[in-house]
């Protein structure tokens, strides 16, 4: 799965020091399907599957020298932004990408999957506004989606898709809503882009929750779309990936963390 032209990918993200989400998760992904993984880390936490124990968020001037340092040097093909917990931050980096033309996939971070709230409600949505001002595409979970769009989903297949169209009204850009149940076997990733919903949808991997899918997935996503695939193939192949790594991760009894 190695591309012929190197992909260059930058990560504005928070760093888990369990290595399966965030940051170290982007690493693994962009490196493991060929392309090269610059960072800008926004925050440091400590914490393992079970729990965060601490958080520290890195000077907004910092996080956005790290970003000035990555494009004056690299040719930089996608941007992958994760964790920013902080409003003024996120329009910082706003202000700071808007020059470039390059695509960028926001994951809307709220929550760790061990249910640590990494931002306050009224903050995450003003932040999440100012990061996909000039993105190709949101990626929220079920949850994400529904403090996004103030409807609840449930889901039912009819609730998400108001909510695709609530969000997409909000943010002007096509939506993902990741990781959606609603048949028992299946999981389905649903995606409105503006012109129709559109369902990829796989068999679940029988395992116990895994730590760092959607920050996987949504690297995944921003490797493709920089690779120069359309929004649709390149979810249909990030999907594919995180398919095959949980798999892997399943045979090889990886205790919650995935094999990339
Ligand atoms: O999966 C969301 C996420 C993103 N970024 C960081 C995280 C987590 C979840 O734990 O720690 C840094």
């Amino acid at each position: 799965m190695v591309s012929k032209k190197k992909i260059y990918i930058l990560s504005i993200a928070g760093s888990d020091s369990s290595s399966g989400a965030g940051i170290q998760a982007d690493l693994k992904t962009v490196m493991s399907l060929g392309g090269y993984c610059t960072v800008s880390i926004t925050s440091i936490t400590a914490q393992n599957k079970n729990k965060v124990s601490k958080i520290y968020n890195l000077n907004s001037d910092l996080v956005i020298d790290q970003i000035k340092s990555i494009m004056e040097d690299f040719d930089i093909n996608g941007i992958k932004i994760g964790l920013v917990n902080n409003k003024e931050l996120s329009k910082k980096i706003s202000n700071y990408l808007k020059k470039y033309n390059i695509p960028i996939v926001v994951d809307p971070v709220f929550v760790s999957s061990s249910g640590f709230e990494f931002i306050e409600k009224s903050n995450y949505k003003i932040s999440q506004l100012y990061l996909s001002n000039h993105a190709k595409l949101l990626t929220p979970n079920v949850f994400e989606a529904e403090i996004l769009s103030g409807l609840k989903i449930k889901n039912n297949l009819k609730k998400i898709n108001e909510s695709l169209y609530a969000l997409y009204k909000k943010f002007h850009i096509p939506i993902l809503i990741k990781s959606v149940y609603v048949e028992k076997k299946n999981i389905f990733d649903i995606l409105y882009d503006g012109n129709e919903v559109k369902i990829f949808k796989h068999k679940k991997v029988d395992v116990s929750e895994f730590h760092g899918t959607g920050c996987t997935l949504s690297s995944a996503i921003c490797f493709y779309l920089a690779n120069g695939n359309n929004l649709e193939d390149s979810i249909f192949k990030a999907r594919k990936y995180l398919l095959s790594s949980l798999k892997r991760s399943k045979s090889l009894d990886s205790k919650g963390y995935l094999y990339h």
